[in-house]
């Protein structure tokens, strides 16, 4: 142990820390397991298992199972530290608390017997999920894909599930078999009509797997959508030092973000959930309206900052709204372009929630790494952008801003092939052979990338303006 560094977060560590770190409002070693979270990562860390940490203070009986579906070093960081870890708020203040909620880490590949008994205890009541968009294994029209590997890997019987719907199914249908009652699903997923496509997708796996199981999710299992935020950079040793020298804590795997986030859950009214509506979180039957304006909006002006940012060699948010250009670009975007194709929930003011989105990406305390927000933008870009552009093609308005976070990930695709960059999508291999095609010629290349029917639907792809704006769009960034 460097003899300068300060101790290891644990249970028993709680008198050594310094005063500005919150410890929970509960004993972490008195509270039972209630819910289970697929896909434990940092949003899931700094999001979700917030609220349950606050639900904790009237309610032991929401410990979380944190079940990672490959990788264990989730489980290797939290293991030594009683499953605790250290979440900074960094705004016009800074504050730090510990996270106790997480009572087990589990690895699925590695112990799958494990986390199928989990998914089958009565006691279990909640599964969320945050797997990211790639996750759900969804095909352009948002069904579950059938080819997938992963699909494909689980539909054969007996075999040990390596994707998370397969994992739902292995612990619904355990459930449905000993007549236990079903576990609330709870995506937390950046997807429009995240729980109503998710459910869809139970539904279409296990009618291959039972015909009897598919009829009894779609009557008795509650799926409901959800809208998240939180703006959560990824975890660095600049954050770890941070906390081991304001905290005087070594915590392995920290997580920080902004002080705000918002929570809206789909009422459906089950009272068997944690009181989330006690803890800040809106319980609404208006989430759609909630979630476009957070889609399109925040998550389509980051999408835009990403793709333009990097090209102009910007490294993060904060840099890019300091671009005069791109944070206009933006801007204009939001307010002309896509708060017209929105019908917001009521109470939901645009203008004011333009500009806050707007002061949170200018926060000089989040370094949000535009490389970041730039993954999977094969999942990304239909949701964020896309359906913005096809609603606003249908109303005869211009999309010639619209087009131009298109064009710049395709130029995006192309640096990072010719870089030889690493590019994390899951069309990677093929997005990098088809960049390899392109000479940088619009005309060349954009028909090229529009050819991808699992990101442009074939209406879209051959649209006379939407292929002329495309093209103008990329000629101009060259
Ligand atoms: C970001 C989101 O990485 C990304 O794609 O746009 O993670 C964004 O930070 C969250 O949706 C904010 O709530």
């Amino acid at each position: 142990m460097n003899k300068n560094r300060p101790p290891r977060l644990c249970l028993s560590a709680r008198t050594q820390t310094a005063a500005e770190l919150a410890w929970p409002g509960y004993d972490p070693g008195q509270i039972s397991i209630g819910a289970a979270h697929i896909g434990p990562g940092a949003f899931f860390r700094a999001h979700f298992a917030t609220y349950m940490d606050d639900i904790l203070c009237r309610d032991p009986r929401w410990g979380i199972s944190a079940i990672s579906l490959k990788t264990a070093n989730l489980n290797e960081a939290l293991e030594p530290q009683d499953g605790l870890y250290v979440l900074a708020e960094l705004d016009h203040r800074v504050s730090y608390r510990i996270i106790g909620a997480i009572r087990e880490t589990l690895v699925a590949s590695h112990t799958p017997d494990r986390v199928a008994a989990r998914l089958a205890d009565p006691a279990l009541r909640l599964v969320s999920l945050t797997i990211t968009e790639k996750g759900y294994c969804l095909d352009g029209g948002g069904r579950l894909d059938l080819t997938h590997p992963d699909i494909a890997a689980d539909l054969v019987p007996g075999a040990a599930p390596v994707s998370a719907i397969g994992w739902l199914i292995k612990g619904l249908g355990r459930r449905f078999i000993q007549g236990i009652k079903p576990f609330t699903v709870l995506s937390c997923d950046n997807l429009n009509n995240n729980g109503g496509k998710l459910r869809q997708a139970l539904i279409d796996f296990a009618s291959f797997r039972d015909p009897r199981l598919a009829e009894w999710i779609g009557d008795v299992v509650a799926v409901p959508c959800t809208m998240v935020d939180s703006i959560t950079p990824a975890t660095d040793d600049a954050l770890r030092q941070r906390v081991a020298d304001e905290c005087n804590i070594f915590d392995a795997w920290p997580i920080q973000r902004e002080s705000f986030r918002q929570f809206v859950i789909e009422d459906f009214g089950s009272s068997d959930l944690p009181d989330f509506s006690a803890v800040g979180a809106q319980i609404t039957d208006k989430v759609h309206g909630y979630e476009a304006a957070k889609l399109r909006l925040l998550n389509g002006a980051h999408s835009t900052l990403a793709y333009v940012g990097i090209l102009r060699n910007l490294e993060t948010v904060h840099d890019a709204m300091q671009d005069h250009y791109l944070s206009g670009l933006i801007e204009a975007m939001m307010r002309f372009d896509i708060a017209p194709t929105l019908q917001p929930a009521a109470g939901l003011d645009l203008e004011i929630y333009i500009q806050d989105i707007l002061n949170r990406f200018r926060n000089p305390a989040i370094r949000h790494l535009l490389s970041q927000i730039a993954w999977d933008g094969s999942k990304k870009l239909p949701i964020r952008l896309l359906d913005t552009i096809r609603d606003v093609l249908a109303r005869g308005a211009t999309i010639e801003r619209l087009v131009i976070p298109i064009a710049a990930w395709m130029h995006f695709i192309r640096k990072r092939t010719n870089d030889r960059d690493v590019l994390v999508d899951p069309l990677a291999e093929m997005l990098g052979t088809l960049a390899r095609r392109t000479n940088g010629t619009a005309e060349i290349d954009v028909p090229m990338f529009l050819d991808i029917a699992q990101i442009f639907d074939p209406e879209l792809a051959v649209h006379p303006e939407f292929q002329q704006q495309i093209i103008q769009a990329y000629r101009n960034l060259l």
